[in-house]
């Protein structure tokens, strides 16, 4: 764990942050702001963190993720967080945004991987969790007025639940990790699935689909998808295999047909699970993900955000990424903050 002393800690989250660094408990449940310093990979490691998904917004970078708690031999996860940062270095964990039990239709303790987007100036999170009724998993779309939140459940109801794609998989669990895309034209895509992947346009307002649950042909696709876009080049970027590299498809249309081109990362060190979220930043390409790395009690159920650069070939696919120790700790030339 990262020492005490290279933790900022401001005015009444002291004795909660000491308390967070020794206990690996939540400190921000109340309204404070948590001021730490990344020296490397791990960014975070006063708390365990997983599934992140990457958003800039206002020149800021923020970073959601799920939270791993319990004694790590399961997904014991609760809540979601939310954490800032204007030059990769300084960061701030804000109050926690989201829970599980936020969701009335969801059971407590299951908040798996997530995407938050901006659509007219509302942020939706989109979701997911274990359904407390319908068997299986599904996806739910909070929205908050500020990318901090406070984030409320935006339907009262899952957005996708798993009888809705039983024609596909016989499996209860296809129904997680979405991701959101907005196309140039104003439409909006929901990705998602385990085994299969799916995609399903979104309507305007965000939180209804707005046509029918479409498959998607990836090659040995296991869950995670993410999408960018660079240049004329969409970008399904996806975990593979298990335990997990990240794969990744180009096309010239968010529609498809996707071009498999190969592994992107491989088996993130000491965790069974990669989990991407690919973003530009001030001109550069960041591919942030999880491992098990930290010490000694990091693992498959025990995350831990990190971030490495990612860069492009000249014909537009991308070259491996390269996992470090040092990550993207880079804020003294070029930064402002
Ligand atoms: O964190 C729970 C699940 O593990 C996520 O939904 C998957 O992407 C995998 O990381």
């Amino acid at each position: 764990m990262k020492s005490i002393s290279k933790l900022k800690i401001k005015g009444l989250a002291t004795i909660a942050g000491l308390f967070a660094v020794s206990a690996g408990v939540c400190q921000t449940e109340g309204n404070e702001l948590f001021h730490f310093e990344s020296t490397g990979n791990p960014i975070i490691t006063h708390k365990y963190t997983a599934d992140p998904a990457a958003l800039i917004h206002n020149d800021v970078f923020y970073v959601y993720t799920g939270q791993d708690t319990g004694d790590g031999k399961w997904y014991d996860m609760p809540n979601w967080l939310v954490f800032s940062s204007k030059d990769m270095k300084n960061w701030t964990e804000h109050p926690m945004p989201l829970k599980t039990s936020d969701f009335k239709w969801a059971k407590d303790h299951s908040s798996w991987a997530s995407q938050v987007i901006e659509r007219n100036g509302k942020f939706y999170w989109y979701t997911c969790s274990e359904h407390a009724i319908i068997h299986g998993k599904a996806i739910g779309v909070a929205v908050a007025d500020s990318p901090t939140g406070p984030f409320v459940d935006a339907r009262g109801s899952a957005l996708v639940t798993n009888d809705m794609t039983t024609k596909w998989t016989g499996i209860s669990w296809d129904d997680i990790d979405p991701s959101v895309w907005i196309d140039d034209d104003g439409q909006a895509y929901l990705f998602w699935g385990n085994t299969q992947c799916y995609y399903a346009k979104l309507k305007e307002n965000m939180t209804e689909l707005d046509g029918p649950i479409i498959p998607v042909d990836l090659p040995a696709f296991t869950e995670a998808p993410w999408i960018h876009k660079k240049d004329e080049w969409y970008y399904l970027s996806y975990a593979t295999g298990f335990p997990e590299k990240t794969a990744y498809a180009m096309s010239k249309s968010i529609n498809g047909p996707w071009e498999y081109k190969g592994i992107l990362n491989e088996i993130a060190g000491n965790s069974n699970t990669n989990h991407q979220a690919i973003v530009e930043f001030r001109g550069k390409w960041y591919f942030v993900y999880h491992n098990g790395g930290i010490q000694t009690e990091g693992g498959s159920f025990h995350r831990s955000v990190c971030i490495d650069y990612l860069y492009y070939n000249a014909d537009g696919t991308l070259k491996r990424v390269h996992m470090t120790s040092e990550g993207v700790n880079e804020a003294a030339p070029g930064f402002q903050n």
